[in-house]
């Protein structure tokens, strides 16, 4: 049987060979990945448990949450406080950050998610996610703030997402390329079943929400026209496109084959920069396909290179294949 390396093992090496992150970072992994576990058998009881359908609230953003957003992020909350790895959370479900009680000692790290992505899926059984973001609080002030959860997204320390569909997996980087590990639930560990993951630089995949199209930006028009256009258009090759409205099951797929992945912004809201948040989603998604040999932007700059103004902040996000995302960004750039 060929020798399994847990998630456990697989970060104790990368902080003893590579150096690559203190005792309180695995610490934290670890927990972040426990809790995953346990949304995943929340989310696997579906109609057996008291987990489907709205919660009759709505969150921060004005959009309604399901039962299963609520139990996640308290899940998430539970989980972290108490081990001393963390200062405070932020959460795409609370409207401001969660300061580790007084009762817990303290840590260093800020922790950031969004417990339930994708769940508009949830009631249909498709697969969604838990996104997580890792930064260092920044010194020299007691305390935690707000202020100290905006940071660019190069600051990262750690990033991954655990998707839940017909297997959970956990996909995580510390900086050192990209890792996947899917749930052993007869061992109840997640084990390594891709390391040193690589997105391929050209694609023949797009994923993006085309009853958006008359909405689209020219860049973006003229991107999708020309995909579509296939053989007998510029690019002379025919395209494939999937939409999953699961931010976490499309970028796992370009992680695995390939692809680009677009939620630009568009007229409907012309103020919003874009639909997804950039703490909790575009960055660490970002980072993650850039530790792949991909790329992500806005559709003008790089989207860790983005310095946050609020928690909740929006931003248009192309991501995946590398030469994919920077003929788009090259349109916009052109464009303006
Ligand atoms: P639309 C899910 O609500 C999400 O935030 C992402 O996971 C997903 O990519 C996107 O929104 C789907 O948006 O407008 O196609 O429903």
């Amino acid at each position: 049987m060929s020798k399994q390396i847990s998630l456990s093992r697989y970060l104790v090496e990368q902080q003893r060979v590579d150096g690559l992150i203190p005792a309180q970072l695995r610490l934290l992994l670890e927990v972040v990945a426990r809790a995953c576990k346990r949304i995943s058998y929340s989310v696997n009881k579906g109609e057996l448990g008291d987990v489907m359908g709205s919660a009759g609230s709505e969150n921060v953003q004005g959009e309604v949450q399901k039962k299963l957003d609520i139990i996640a992020n308290e899940v998430l909350i539970d989980a972290n406080e108490w081990g001393g790895h963390l200062a405070a959370m932020a959460s795409e479900e609370m409207e401001g950050i969660y300061v580790v009680p007084n009762r817990y000692p303290q840590g260093e790290y800020l922790l950031m998610f969004d417990p339930l992505d994708g769940s508009s899926n949830i009631d249909v059984n498709v697969s969604i996610g838990t996104i997580f973001s890792v930064f260092k609080k920044p010194e020299g002030h007691p305390g935690v703030t707000e202020q100290d959860f905006l940071q660019p997204g190069n600051q990262q320390v750690a990033a991954g997402y655990c998707v839940y569909g017909p297997q959970t997996t956990l996909v995580l980087t510390v900086g050192d390329g990209v890792a996947m590990f899917t749930l052993d639930r007869e061992l109840g560990s997640f084990v390594l079943t891709r390391d040193n993951v690589r997105i391929p630089e050209d694609t023949k995949e797009f994923a993006i929400n085309m009853s958006n199209m008359r909405h689209w930006d020219a860049p973006v028009k003229r991107y999708i026209d020309e995909c579509l256009a296939g053989t007998q258009g510029p690019r002379g090759k025919d395209f494939n496109m999937r939409w999953i409205a699961s931010m976490v099951a499309d970028v796992h797929r370009i992680l695995s084959r390939g692809g680009i992945f677009m939620y630009p912004w568009d007229q409907r809201e012309p103020n919003k920069p874009g639909k997804l948040r950039l703490l909790y989603e575009a960055n660490p998604m970002g980072w993650l396909v850039e530790q792949a040999g991909g790329a992500a932007t806005n559709g003008r700059q790089r989207i860790l290179d983005i310095q946050p103004t609020k928690l909740h902040e929006r931003v248009a996000v192309v991501l995946g294949s590398k030469n994919e995302v920077e003929r788009v960004t090259a349109y916009h750039n052109e464009q303006s």
